[in-house]
């Protein structure tokens, strides 16, 4: 397995931090989730649902995210004004059409998480894990009625804000998919007055815009409910599992990968610039929390299980390319992401528990 020489450095500075510790005491922010003199994972961190962090942890999480869009990126070279929030943004748009649709979509998505947490964490001080957001607790069948602009992850104070004001939702692509309740500028919460500065799609370009939301209830409740979970659970293997769960460019089988975007709206509704939103973080923890909860349904059969093409299998996000590579993702795959991470081995990514990650999930 591929382990870089920046993330050795890294690791052994976080095992000096920690070897500074009296072991008595609560655990500081270096040791948790990190890995011992074996390269065991030892005190994995522990991802929760929102809504089971208390009000100080999500006002940490809060502050850490627009404490991460305060500070210069690595690629304000290429477009002026970028924030590290901003890195992330500028990455997963330039990825996005060798990262969707393809065997490695989870694998990527579950290394992009573990990078920002990692950031959250060391560059704004954030104390916890990643939270995820399980958009099933506020639709039916588990929620009594559609209460998804009243789930806590929407409130003004202690949540990411309301919906954005009724507009004219310039921003669905051609999926033909149900109005949603907003479509302007996010109004209320810790990010109503952020400004992002890298445009939408595969531009290059510099365009100051708002967070914009448009909650949609009846995407929310065909494709966030406990049902569409159900599903995915029960696929036998990998290929399965993440087919059902990213789903098809169409409304009647965007799966719940597009639900999770499509019910936030707005910003979160652009495949290229998703992450402009910063729930996009909490629904892709949710879908590596269904990743990981089948896998450890059958730990032994499950948790090494990767299959899948390296192209995507549709050319929607990319009509006019050539040149792609053929053949299936393996354990030797490399990801990157960008500037952001060194490369590594889908291998390193399989085991939340092993040479690289350390981390398991609250359910
Ligand atoms: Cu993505």
């Amino acid at each position: 397995m591929l382990f870089s020489l920046s993330s050795v450095s890294k690791a052994l500075s976080i095992l000096t931090f920690g070897l500074t510790c009296v072991s008595s005491l609560p655990l500081k922010i270096g040791e948790y989730g990190t890995h011992d003199n074996d390269g065991i994972c030892k005190n994995p961190r522990v991802r929760k649902e929102w809504r089971k962090l208390s009000d100080l942890e999500k006002a940490d999480y809060l502050r850490a995210v627009d404490c991460l869009h305060s500070i210069p990126g690595q690629y304000a070279d290429v477009i002026d004004g970028l924030s590290v929030f901003e890195d992330y943004i500028y990455v997963h748009k330039t990825q996005t059409p060798y990262v969707h649709l393809v065997g490695h979509f989870l694998p990527w998505h579950r290394y992009f998480m573990w990078t920002y947490e990692e950031d959250l964490r060391n560059r704004c001080g954030y104390k916890g894990a990643q939270p995820y957001w399980d958009y099933s607790l506020d639709v039916p069948p588990t929620a009594e009625v559609t209460s998804l602009s009243a789930s806590p992850i929407f409130s003004p104070d202690t949540g990411f804000g309301g919906d954005g004001q009724y507009a004219n939702d310039s921003s669905l692509p051609g999926l033909d998919l149900p109005k949603g309740t907003g479509g302007g500028c996010v109004t209320d919460g810790p990010f109503a007055d952020w400004t992002i500065h890298i445009g939408r799609n595969t531009t290059q370009i510099r365009d100051d815009r708002c967070l914009q939301r448009s909650l949609n209830p009846t995407i929310a409740n065909d494709w966030c409910n406990a049902n569409v979970e159900a599903e995915i659970m029960a696929q036998k293997d990998f290929g399965w599992m993440h087919h059902v769960l990213e789903g098809e460019p169409s409304y009647v089988k965007m799966g719940v990968h597009g639900g999770g975007h499509f019910a936030v709206g707005g910003s979160a509704s652009d495949v290229f610039t998703a992450n402009t939103e910063p729930l996009f973080y909490l629904h892709h923890t949710n879908l590596d929390r269904m990743w990981w909860q089948w896998a450890m349904a059958d730990p032994e059969n499950r948790v090494w299980d990767i299959s899948g093409p390296i192209a995507p299998w549709t050319d929607i996000l990319a009509p006019n390319r050539t040149g792609l590579p053929t053949g299936n993702v393996t354990l030797e795959f490399e990801l990157g992401l960008g500037r952001l991470a060194d490369m590594i081995e889908v291998a390193d990514l399989m085991d939340t528990e092993g040479d690289f990650l350390c981390y398991i999930y609250e359910l």
